[in-house]
């Protein structure tokens, strides 16, 4: 059947199964949103306030959901304020699929009203992207993204479509929905030096990053972490691979990780790494890192081994298939002394849980929180010290519940991503925990919970400060506090009435629980202003460059 080239991206993207597609109209995507209009009962189509708040959107949908995310933009501006959104889905390999619009093919190049080279700025931040030239080649390129975006490592791809491509008429063939690619199996040689390793490992750790949340290896996990009597660690990205209460679980590691696993990472004799980075966030000094281990790196991407921490053994593939087979193919261990030790350690040192001051701690709320909103909450945050303690309080029970920016750390992320994730999840509670600093940032989403009717509960805890930065100033530079004591006078009461919303206030830590059940049974989107102590602190904390030996504990 003859259709326009925006028909047939909207067809093309049906058929690849999608759902909702997140965006901001404009001249260059004219077309596409008249075809959208004309299939607005087969997808939805939510505008968002900002296009960068479309992608962080399609970016928390794709995380809590497992399916890609799609954001659309015009060209020119509303391309480039996807580009923060793109980094943040590639710096963590969510799966986006990222479409843009562009002048007409004759104007491309000729400094044209709202043209810009969208696919030179994201060629570095994305897996891969197309300009179709040629309407011919549309529907095969949308399927295409679709299949890198999700095969071996996820990540974003861009599609830029210039107008005139929009509006040409061919014939449309449909074809069946695409297959990711298949994933390597390593060859048994690397398989049987790693069985031997861990044969004769006698402290084995474990470090699980965001591939064994991703490709669904958890349980696969803690099963292979009990055979071989391995604890786990996690990065933040990993954070939830692991039930909080599995007993072989130590927690997060690196900057701000316990005590228990940054010791456990400086005395293990083999390091597992899982779907993980090593980022300097984990491996503070990459040259000291686990310098007792061995490392045994298991990854989907060849291009990760080694390249920020030595690895004497490595393991490309898909991780569930290849813990299956370790799992299967080890002898069952027991090392209890390695194991005593640290579950030992673990007890007694406990991050802090007494709060006897009048004010409102964080850590409270956000473990009270928990109990509130059940075992089935998608917690997303924005970037900051209530991100740092989020991921060290928060009881994470359920792979895929924490959605945070973790490789890029983008503040403003957050209420977008809590949006995508109501939208993906809409019978589950989704909480957003974010900064005064991280809200403002990009407030302007709640504008569009509002007019979509997405209940998102968004919990600012207001230290009036920049918190994480202070805090680095403090500690680095002297109690210098250069521009992180902004003084805003936001009312965000006010502010979320403004928009239409509830907002409520939460001062004292009497009122915790019966304020975020009723932000929660409001069943609106619902702002509360959670007043913080200016001095709150994340601690423990590694300084940057340092070692588990360099760990501060408190001011
Ligand atoms: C877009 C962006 N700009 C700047 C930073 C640097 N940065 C990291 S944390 C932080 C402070 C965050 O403040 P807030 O959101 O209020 O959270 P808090 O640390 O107080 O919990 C800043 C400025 C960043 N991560 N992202």
């Amino acid at each position: 059947m003859q259709m326009t080239g925006a028909q047939i991206l909207i067809q093309a993207l049906l058929d690849q199964g999608v759902e909702v597609i997140f965006g901001y109209p404009g001249g260059a995507v004219l077309n596409i949103y008249d075809a959208l209009y004309e299939r607005r009962n087969e997808l939805c189509h939510i505008v968002t306030s900002h296009e960068q708040g479309a992608a962080h959107a399609a970016d928390g949908y794709a995380r809590s959901t497992a399916k890609t995310g799609v954001v659309l933009a015009t060209s020119g501006p509303g391309a480039t304020n996807l580009v923060t959104g793109i980094a943040t889905a590639f710096h963590d390999s969510v799966p986006l699929v990222a479409i843009t619009g562009n002048v007409p093919t004759d104007l491309i190049g000729r400094d044209s009203f709202q043209e810009v080279d969208i696919a030179g700025i994201t060629n570095p931040i994305t897996k891969h992207n197309y300009i179709v030239k040629d309407v011919n080649n549309l529907a095969d390129t949308v399927r295409e993204a679709f299949v890198i975006a999700n095969s071996g490592r996820k990540g974003p791809v861009l599609i830029d479509i210039p107008k005139d491509v929009t509006a040409a008429k061919t014939e449309y063939t449909p074809k069946p929905m695409f297959v990711p690619r298949k994933n390597l199996f390593p060859p048994e040689n690397d398989l049987s030096r790693a069985l031997s390793a861990i044969e004769q490992a006698e402290r084995p750790l474990i470090y699980a990053g965001g591939g064994v949340v991703f490709s669904d290896a958890s349980k696969l996990l803690s099963v292979f972490s009990k055979k071989i009597c391995a604890p786990v660690c996690v990065s933040m990205m990993g954070i939830s691979s692991v039930p909080y209460n599995d007993m072989f679980y130590l927690g997060m590691i690196g900057m701000h990780g316990t005590s228990t696993a940054n010791i456990a990472a400086r005395d293990c004799d083999l390091l597992i790494a899982v779907g993980s980075r090593f980022s300097d966030r984990v491996a503070g000094n990459r040259h000291k890192f686990a310098s007792n281990a061995k490392v045994l790196h298991i990854d989907i991407d060849p291009s990760e081994i080694s390249k920020n921490v030595n690895a004497r053994l490595s393991l490309i593939g898909d991780a569930p298939q290849i813990l299956k087979e370790l799992t299967e193919r080890c002898e069952q261990k027991t090392n209890s002394e390695w194991i005593h030790k640290l579950l030992q350690h673990k007890a007694l040192n406990t991050l802090p849980c007494v709060y006897d001051e009048q004010g409102l701690n964080p850590r409270e709320v956000i473990t009270k929180l928990q109990t509130v909103v059940g075992e089935d909450a998608l917690i997303v945050t924005d970037v900051g010290q209530h991100q740092m303690l989020t991921a060290q309080y928060y009881p994470f029970t359920k792979p895929r519940s924490f959605i945070s920016s973790c490789g890029l750390g983008t503040m403003g992320y957050g209420l977008g991503a809590a949006i995508g994730a109501k939208v993906g999840n809409p019978n589950r509670p989704v909480v957003l925990i974010t900064g005064d600093g991280s809200f403002h940032m990009n407030m302007n989403e709640l504008a569009v919970a509002v007019s979509n009717q997405i209940p998102v509960v968004i919990l600012v805890m207001n230290n009036g400060v920049l918190g994480m930065v202070h805090q680095w100033q403090r500690l680095f530079y002297q109690e210098r506090y250069a521009y992180t004591e902004i003084h805003r006078a936001t009312d965000f009461v006010k502010l979320a009435e403004a928009f239409g919303a509830v907002g409520m206030r939460l001062k004292e830590r009497s009122d915790i629980e019966q304020t975020l059940k009723a932000a929660l049974e409001c069943k609106k989107p619902c702002v509360v202003d959670c007043s913080i102590d200016i001095k709150e602190r994340v601690y423990p904390i590694i300084p940057p460059g340092g070692t588990e030996q360099d760990m501060i504990f408190s001011d």
